[in-house]
């Protein structure tokens, strides 16, 4: 057992369309618990830091674009193994590709309004969590 913090961001294609009830839901759902909760409309500075891996990508400009084109909905949700199983809920990149069942996979028909984000690592979640929250934003463990 190996209880983790992960970052999920429900992404502004998700938060037009209606889906951040249903999505956070799934988390509740599935045990985790939610420590962090904000809805935010993230600067272009910060969409540029978030994605700071994917510079000098040929994707990088329309992403930025897109991550701040309206509001998102971030959480910091905690349970055994949570980086691995939000991973495996929300499914792969393309949402033409990922299985049915999975976020993206009911949700996404696109790699880039993908719906939802969700840490890779430890790495990643430490380096995205300061774009969005601070210590103080976490509730107590409850
Ligand atoms: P993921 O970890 O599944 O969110 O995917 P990546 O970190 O590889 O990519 C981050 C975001 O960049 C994706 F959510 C969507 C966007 N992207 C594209 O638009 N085109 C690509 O070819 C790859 C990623």
């Amino acid at each position: 057992m190996s209880i983790e913090r992960t970052l999920i961001v429900i992404k502004p294609d998700a938060v037009r369309r209606g889906l951040v009830g249903e999505i956070i839901s799934r988390f509740e759902k599935k045990g985790f618990k939610i420590r962090a909760l904000k809805m935010l409309w993230m600067t272009r500075e910060q969409a540029e830091e978030f994605y700071s891996v994917h510079r000098g990508k040929d994707f990088y400009e329309e992403l930025v674009k897109f991550a701040s084109s309206g509001p998102i909905v971030a959480l910091i949700i905690e349970g055994d193994s949570a980086i691995n199983v939000a991973r495996q809920m929300i499914g792969v990149t393309d949402g033409r590709k990922a299985q049915p069942g999975t976020i993206r996979g009911d949700y996404s028909l696109s790699i880039l309004e993908n719906v939802i984000h969700a840490s890779d690592s430890e790495e990643s979640y430490m380096k995205e969590v300061k774009v969005i929250f601070t210590d103080t934003d976490i509730v107590p463990s409850y």
